[in-house]
């Protein structure tokens, strides 16, 4: 019978709802506090709790110092009552906490942009990401604009038409006008936000195939990403995961095609200046997801569905290095999928060169088909009657 009263009380749920949600900008202040930039060392978690306890605590203290105002106001009333005086007028002051809520809560707005939004990515280093980048900011701005605008008239409507003896409710249950203006205006501001993402998502992504594309695949497991790169005839051999996976051809690249001979692997994702990238997209357990923040590119690694993202970068390591001032700095790719326990270490250094670096780089890269898959095709090849040909067998030895 307690515990149904305690999940009933609303004052128990209204604190629970305030502690979770000072709790979540707790916690995110407190680690943008404790950690020096983005990508630093970890944060050490003991200081982190510490931080929220400290925070959780002050929210605690803020609401004890507010119930204790409240009832000495009450004895004040009490009194003034019993004196004969006309009390506190409680309507004025639910207005001014009213105006109180409206400021501080406007100011936190402000601090959580300042304070939250230093945290915010660096320019774009591809062509498309400035459209990305575009589409955030405009969508930042209106709905700030409209977040400012009713807060403003929420709490301003509040203060100004409190309770008054003067004048009385009028009672006004329903206006088809307004009905229609508060549906149709967000309506035609949503579409529109949408159709702008449809065109740039469409202009993103819809790409086709170019001559001077750099193909380059990019493959997920638990947990790691394994790239290759296609060798001097700018070609990558095909995959076919269910017939060729071994322990030393764990990409399953297939020995029937010729393409594949003089496929690179690597450790780095090199990337040259100003070209067309073309990253294709494996996946061989789960869904992961691969994601370059700093290029604004994300897309699914489906296991059995390839995918595909097309850029060009335009900003090397090096000149991002001097931009941020940051000696250490290093484009990264994350996986963006939740995809098990190692997750969380899931990322490679991207780098992007000139193009004279990249040729030099990729000229030091190991061939895919090592003596160990070489040995290994050509036992595929000696059980395989269909496949006996002369020329692979020649590359191969080669
Ligand atoms: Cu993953």
């Amino acid at each position: 019978m307690g515990f149904k009263r305690l999940i009933n009380s609303k004052k128990i749920l209204a604190a629970f709802a305030a502690v979770m949600l000072m709790g979540t900008n707790a916690v995110m202040a407190a680690d943008a506090a404790a950690t020096p930039a983005a990508g630093a060392a970890a944060t050490d978690s003991g200081d982190m709790w510490l931080g929220v306890a400290y925070y959780v605590l002050l929210f605690l203290l803020g609401c004890v110092i507010i119930a204790v105002i409240g009832k000495i106001l009450k004895v004040y009333d009490l009194t003034l009552k019993m004196q004969g005086k006309k009390g506190i007028n409680w309507n004025n002051i639910i207005g001014i906490f009213c105006i109180i809520f409206l400021v501080a809560g406007l100011y936190g707005a402000y601090w959580s942009f300042t304070e939250q939004g230093t945290q915010i990515l660096p320019e774009p280093a591809s062509e498309h990401g400035v459209q990305i980048d575009q589409m955030f900011w405009v969508t930042t701005a209106i709905t700030t604009f409209v977040f400012v605008i009713t807060q403003i008239l929420l709490f301003g409507f509040l203060f100004k038409y409190r309770g008054s003896e003067k004048r009385k409710a009028y009672y006004y249950p329903h206006n088809n006008t307004i009905e229609k203006v508060w549906t149709i205006i967000p309506a035609i501001v949503l579409t529109i936000l949408v159709v702008f993402g449809f065109f740039t998502w469409r202009k993103v992504t819809n790409t086709t195939e170019v001559k001077g594309d750099i193909n380059i695949d990019v493959t997920a497991h638990q947990f790691a990403w394994e790239i290759r790169y296609p060798g001097k005839d700018g070609k990558l051999g095909q995959t076919d995961y269910q017939r060729f996976y071994s322990v030393a051809n764990n990409l399953a690249v297939s020995p029937k095609d010729r393409n594949s001979y003089d496929d690179l692997r690597a450790d780095t994702l090199v990337l040259p200046l100003g070209k067309s990238i073309r990253i294709n997209i494996h996946a061989q357990d789960v869904i992961h997801s691969f994601y370059m923040p700093h290029f604004r590119v994300q897309m699914n690694a489906v296991p059995g569905l390839p995918t595909f993202f097309k850029f060009v970068p335009t900003i090397t390591t090096e000149q991002m290095r001097q931009r941020l001032n940051d000696p250490n700095f290093e484009y990264l790719l994350y996986c963006n999928k939740i995809c098990g326990g190692g997750h969380y270490n899931m990322q490679k250094v991207v780098r992007v060169v000139s193009e004279v670096e990249y040729q030099e780089w990729l000229s030091h890269q190991k061939p895919y088909v090592n003596d160990q898959v070489k040995q290994e095709w050509k036992l595929a090849e000696a059980s395989d009657k269909k496949t006996p040909t002369e020329s692979n067998r020649v590359a191969l030895n080669n």
